[in-house]
Parts: structure tokens; sequence; C-alpha cells
């Protein structure tokens, strides 16, 4: 049996927060309660008084990601093992099909590269072209595979993009199916057509990149797969929602009715625009990301679009290059490999500046770093929460402890960190991750392959029959 008790906290849960132990067995939480006994063998974790939150979920990462001619530095091992010392116990990835690669090909290649990751993992699974042979993969990875939800590039022209019909195909193709289809949204060829311009102008450095991606390219691309979902009357969640725009535009949506959900990045909702501005090329080009971190202004409009629930989840999009790979692009940004890190900071930003100002209370920083992403991709109950019959994925939390942020400090593979130098209060001391202690005061336990692949089931036909019904029972107009 041996097992784990967590004795002395505080559980804090998105719907609650009240002082109780935690007993954890066989991977999985047993019981929740006040002063609970520790069965003969179990490991007892004192938590001092601590918060005791919901392991952190990231519903949006690119580990070991091939990309412009280069592949992410972290891969499913490093990053994952970053993400549980930063209090993170699962992250949901993505399968990328190269355009004409066969999705089933692609899927089955990510299941190998993912086999050694340190935490369960989940995948997106990304629709770049368009065939009867994408329709049929697209059930098969529903209905044998446990995906529910499908990626959509709406940039990266003449590589991953995905166009209006690849977009209303796969999106009513994801109805039928009883999944979520999801859209990086920019405009991705007012991006390629700037990015000339701008070239063309004689600016090559990465002071570029953002003047090739204003808010309206993003906004457009919202606006536009917000309004191909509402024809088609599919649920739809936008990625990385960077600009106050694009928030406007959910918080449109849903005003109207509409299954519009958003995620933001922890990057987005503290660092602006002014870093591509650095003369020093490499560090400019670590920010190279899209969408661009933006001026300071669209910081609060996230925060606030955040607060009112129209932006639902926390994430970082997790893809790592070191400066060499960001090198490429060193006479022109256009090469310059798009992502940055933020895996391991992002709860620890969220809290410190979301909790700690008084934005949120901690029950909504569990429902944005973890409850949310487990309800909306379907993860909920056996993530997301503490209690009995949940995985025992849970996190120790100090909100007085003070940490500074560092690529020095880092576990992350990748030579820059974002938050660089941010002082943050409020940090995980414990990371407890299928029952087991992995982190413990700067003490990283992580193991390779211990992740499992989480098998994600449909929004199943209570879901479709719902709304199917709502509209044939709409009540007709009454002839006078
Ligand atoms: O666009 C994405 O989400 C991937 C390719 C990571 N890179 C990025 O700049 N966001
Ligand atoms: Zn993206
Ligand atoms: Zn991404």
């Amino acid at each position: 049996m041996g097992g784990l008790l967590i004795r002395g906290g505080t559980v804090v849960n998105a719907d609650y927060a009240r002082r109780a132990d935690v007993l954890c067995a066989d991977g999985l939480i047993v019981a929740v309660g006040e002063n609970l006994e520790a069965p003969a063998g179990a490991e007892t974790l004192d938590a001092g008084g601590q918060l005791v939150l919901p392991g952190g979920i990231d519903p949006h990462t690119h580990m070991q990601l091939p990309f412009m001619g280069t592949v992410a530095a972290d891969d499913f091992y490093s990053g994952t093992a970053a993400g549980l010392a930063g209090g993170t116990t699962c992250i949901i990835d993505f399968v990328i099909p190269d355009p004409h690669e066969p999705l089933l090909g692609a899927y089955q290649k990510w299941r190998g590269w993912a086999r050694k990751a340190a935490a369960d993992y989940g995948f997106h699974v990304a629709v770049t072209w368009w065939s009867d042979q994408v329709h049929e993969d697209m059930g098969t990875l529903v209905h044998q595979e446990g995906i529910n939800s499908f990626k959509h590039f709406m940039a990266y022209k003449n590589a991953i993009m995905a166009d209006d019909e690849t977009l209303v195909n796969s999106f009513r193709r994801a109805l039928e199916l009883g999944a979520m289809p999801t859209v990086h949204a920019e405009n991705g060829e007012l991006v390629f057509q700037l990015q000339k311009q701008i070239i063309e102008q004689g600016i090559t450095g990465p002071e570029g990149h953002p003047l090739s991606r204003p808010p309206a390219v993003e906004a457009e691309a919202a606006q536009r797969a917000i309004a191909i979902a509402g024809v088609l009357e599919v649920p739809l969640y936008v990625v990385h929602v960077s600009c106050a725009e694009s928030a406007d535009a959910i918080a449109r949506a849903r005003a109207a009715g509409q299954r519009v959900f958003g995620e933001v990045l922890a990057g987005h909702l503290v660092v602006d625009d002014s870093v591509y501005r650095n003369p020093d090329f490499a560090v400019a080009a670590a920010h190279v990301m899209s969408p661009p971190f933006r001026e300071q202004r669209h910081q609060e409009a996230l925060w606030r679009a955040l607060q009112a629930g129209n932006l639902h989840t926390t994430a970082t999009d997790h893809c790592t290059f070191c400066a060499p790979q960001k090198a490429a692009g060193r006479e022109d940004f256009r090469k310059i490999p798009n992502g940055c890190g933020g895996i391991e900071e992002r709860m620890m930003v969220i809290w410190d500046a979301g909790v700690n100002t008084g934005r949120m209370t901690p029950s909504e920083f569990v429902g944005v770093t973890s409850a949310n992403a487990a309800r909306i991709f379907n993860l909920y109950p056996r993530k997301g929460v503490i209690a009995a019959g949940a995985d025992a994925d849970l996190v120790l939390w100090d909100p007085e402890a003070s940490r500074t942020l560092s690529a020095r400090t880092q576990r992350s593979r990748v030579d820059y960190n974002v938050f660089e130098g941010r002082t943050v209060t409020g940090v995980p001391t414990h990371t407890v991750c299928q029952g087991r202690l992995v982190y413990a005061r700067g003490d990283l336990r992580a193991e390779r392959g211990a992740g499992r692949y989480l098998k994600r089931p449909p929004f199943g036909p209570v879901f479709s029959a719902l709304s199917r019904k709502a509209r044939l029972t709409k009540p007709t107009a009454v002839q006078r």
C-alpha cells in the first residue's frame, strides 16, 4: 500500500479552499479530510500550513518540435521535468503533420517521442491539410486514440497554414466527432506580405517581427475562426490570445451565446514588445514568438478578460530555441525560429501578477492554471482537482516565499528566460506526480518515461444531442 499522506495544508480547488489532509495511494488521491491517519508504510509530508493545489496543466507546449529548419531544444523529458519543478504535472502537446503527411503516421511519431516524458501528457492533433483520408483519420484518432481536440494554424503560409477549406471541413468533422477545434489565429497571408514589405524597407532585425504581426492581423483571424465556428455551431478554443482585440472578439461571441474559449500565455500577460528593441540581437531574437509580445496596454485587457471569464486557461507555448538556433535569422527576422520557454515559471508568474495583485483568488488561480484546461479538454475530474479518485498530482505552494527567475537557475535546456530577473512571491516547494514526490525544495527527481499518454474522450452524445435537441425544439413563431 505504501502511500503518501500530505498533512497540515490548506487544499485549494477551483471551487473551494479548506484546511484538509490528503491521502494518496497507488497514484490516486484516496481521501481528503481533516486529521487523516497515515496507513502503515505510508510516507508523511508535512505541508506546514502551505497551500495544496491541483498539479498545474499546461495545455499548450511543443517539446522537441521540428520547426523552421531546426528542433526545439527541450524534449519531452527535459520539458516535462522543468514543468514539474514549477508545479506543472500535465501537458497537452501538439502533433503537427507536414502538409500531406498522414495524420496517423504523425501521431505515431509523436507518441514515440513522448515516451521519455516525466509527466503525463496528451496531444492536440493539427489539421494542416484536407482530404477524405484526413476526414477518416480524424475519426480514428477520436474513436481509437483518445484525441478530442484538433489544432488549426491560420498562420505560417507555405508551411502548416490551414486555409478556409481546411478550416470549414475540419471544424465540421470535429463537431460530428464531438471534438474541440482550436486555432492559432493570425492571418498568414497578411503576415507573409507584411514580412516581405518590411524586409524590402531594409528592416531585417528582430524588430521587424512584431511589425509584421500587428494585433489586427491576429484579430482578423480570431474573428474569422469565431464566425466559421458560429455558422457551423461548433465550439472553438482560441490559443495564445495576445491582444485586446482578440479578447474582445471572444467576449462578444460569448455574450451572444456562442461557445468560445480562450487561452492566454503567461508571457503575454507580463512581457511587452520593448524586448524587440533591445540592441542585443540575441536578446531580441530570444523573444521572437508568434503572436509577438505586445504593447503594454494589451496586458491589462488580457488580465481583465481572464478575470471576466472570457479567457479560461493559461499556458506557455513552451517551444524553446537556443541562441545558435535563433541566429539563423541574423540577416532576416523571418528565419528566426519562433518560440520561447516558460513551462517552469508559468504558475509563479500568474500567482505573483494575478493573486498577489488581487486580480484573482487562489481558487480562481487553480481554475486558470489547471481545472479549466481539464474541463475544456475532458480530463476533469481525473485531473484539475484534489478529490478522491483523481490522479495524485499536487503542488505544495508557499505564498510567502520569493524567488528570482533566471536562465541561470532554470531547468529548461534553453539558454534564455523571458522572465529573466523577475522576482516573484508565491512558489512551489514540493510537487507530487502520480503520488510520488518528484520535486522537493530544489531537489528535482523527475523520472524519464514515468509520464503516461492521456486518452481524452470526445464530448459525447449528451453534448451534441443537447445542441441538436435545443435546435429542434426552438419555439416556432406563433402565427397571428
Ligand atoms: O505557433 C506556435 O504555437 C508554435 C509553432 C510555437 N511558436 C510560436 O511562436 N508560438
Ligand atoms: Zn501558435
Ligand atoms: Zn504553439
